[in-house]
C-alpha cells in the first residue's frame, strides 16, 4: 500500500480498509470472491474460504494466476509452510545449501560477502503468491536458466499440486507446533495492523485460530495435506519440524541437503560446513544484520518483524491453562489419528 494511503487510514473503518485492500483486484477475481464464504480476518482484510482454506483476496488472485500459468520443471523445489512456522529460516538454509559451490559459506577469497549477509531470505527465494504471481503478474519463469529453481509458498498442498507436472518436483514443508505458531502470528499481525486500528486481543485471535479462521488455515488441514503426502511420497515431500531443527540442526541439515540433492561430502562434514551453515542462518546471526534490521522484503513489510524471538515454547508466557487445554484437544482430535504430533511441554 503506498504511504500516501497509510496516512489517511486513521479515519477509515475496518470495512473501508478491506475495500481499499481489495480495490486493485482483477474483475475475474472479484467475480470469484462473490461466491465465497467470507469472515473478518485478524487484521483488516476479509478472509475468504477458497478451495477449503481461508485466504485474503489478493492471495486468492495470486493462487488463481499460479494455478493457471505455472509450468513446473521436474527439478523445481518448493519450500512450503503455513505462516510463522519458520519459512524465513528454511529459505535461508535451503539457499545456503543449494548455492554453496557458487557462494561459499565463509566469505570467498575475494572477500565477497555471502548473499545471506546482505539480502533477506525472502529476496533470495521468492514466494509464488506474494512476489511472482502477486498483483496480477504472470512471471516469465521459463527464462530462469539456473536449476533447480527454488520457490516458496504458503499455498496448501491440495491447491498447489493440481497439475500432473507438479508430481516430480520436490517439496520441503516446515511445520511448527501450533502453540508457538499462533503466538508468533498474533505478534506479527498486530505489528502489521494499519494505523488507527486497535490491537487484536489474544482472546479474539485465539478463538479464530481454534475455529480455523487464520490465513491459509485451518492449520490442521494445512499440516495434514503435506504430512499425508510426505508419508505417501517421501522422495518428493520432506516434512521437517521447526522444533526438531532447533534441537538438532546438524542431523536435520543433513536430511535436508540429501533430500534437496546436495548432500554434504565427508570432506565437507570434516571441514564443519554444516555447522557454518547453521551459524550463518541462525536466528541470532540473521537478526543482527543491517538488511534484517532496516530493510523491507515481502509486500513492503519491514524485515525486523520477521525476527522476534525464534524460540520454542514462548507460548507459555501468553496462553492461559484453559487455552492450552482447548488447543491441545483440537490437536488431539484433528491430528492424532494421522500420526503427526508435537512434543509440547507445559
Ligand atoms: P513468515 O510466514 O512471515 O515468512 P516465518 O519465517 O515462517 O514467517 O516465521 C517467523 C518466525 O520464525 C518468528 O518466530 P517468533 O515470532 O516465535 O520469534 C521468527 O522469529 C522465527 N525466525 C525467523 N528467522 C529465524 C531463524 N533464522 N531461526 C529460527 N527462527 C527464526
Amino acid at each position: 500500500m503506498p504511504s500516501s494511503t497509510i496516512t489517511t487510514i486513521t479515519h477509515f473503518t475496518r470495512t473501508q480498509i478491506a475495500d481499499e485492500e481489495e480495490k486493485h483486484l482483477s474483475s475475474e477475481c472479484k467475480e470469484v470472491l462473490l461466491s465465497l464464504p467470507k469472515e473478518r480476518g485478524w487484521r483488516t482484510a476479509f478472509l475468504y474460504q477458497f478451495q477449503g482454506y481461508w485466504c485474503q483476496a489478493r492471495e486468492i488472485q495470486a493462487i488463481m494466476a499460479f494455478q493457471k500459468h505455472f509450468k513446473a520443471k521436474d527439478t523445481d523445489i518448493i519450500l512450503a509452510s503455513i505462516p510463522k512456522s519458520g519459512t524465513t529460516w528454511m529459505k535461508a538454509l535451503s539457499f545456503a545449501i543449494i548455492n554453496r559451490k557458487n557462494f561459499p559459506i565463509i566469505s570467498d577469497h575475494h572477500g565477497h560477502p555471502h548473499p545471506l549477509l546482505t539480502s533477506n531470505p525472502h529476496d533470495l527465494v521468492p514466494f509464488l503468491e506474494y512476489k511472482l504471481y502477486a498483483n496480477n503478474q504472470i512471471p516469465e519463469l521459463s527464462q530462469i536458466a539456473d536449476e533447480p529453481r527454488v520457490f516458496a509458498t504458503h499455498i496448501p498442498f491440495a491447491s498447489l499440486n493440481l497439475l500432473p507436472s507438479m508430481n516430480n518436483i520436490k517439496i520441503v514443508y516446515i511445520c511448527r507446533n501450533p502453540f508457538d505458531t499462533f503466538i508468533s502470528s498474533w505478534h506479527f499481525l498486530n505489528k502489521l495492523r494499519s494505523q488507527g486500528l486497535p490491537e487484536i486481543s489474544l482472546e479474539e485471535a485465539f478463538k479464530m485460530y481454534c475455529d480455523g479462521v487464520i490465513g491459509f488455515g485451518p492449520f490442521w488441514e494445512h499440516m495434514l495435506g503435506y504430512w499425508n503426502e510426505s508419508l505417501k511420497r517421501p522422495n518428493n515431500v520432506l516434512f521437517l519440524k521447526y522444533d526438531d531443527m532447533k534441537q538438532d540442526i546438524v542431523s536435520n541439515l543433513k536430511k535436508l541437503a540429501s533430500f534437496l540433492g546436495f548432500p554434504f561430502s565427508p570432506e565437507e562434514e570434516k571441514q564443519g560446513v554444516i555447522q557454518d551453515i547453521a551459524k550463518l542462518c541462525s536466528f541470532e546471526e540473521m537478526k543482527k544484520l543491517d538488511v534484517n534490521k532496516n530493510g523491507k522484503s515481502i509486500k513492503d513489510i519491514e524485515n525486523k518483524y520477521l525476527f522476534r524471538k525464534g524460540e520454542v515454547g514462548d507460548w507459555v508466557n501468553y496462553l492461559s491453562p484453559s487455552m492450552v487445554k482447548q488447543l491441545s484437544l483440537i490437536m488431539e482430535e484433528k491430528l492424532d489419528a494421522s500420526g503427526l504430533s508435537f512434543k509440547v511441554a507445559s
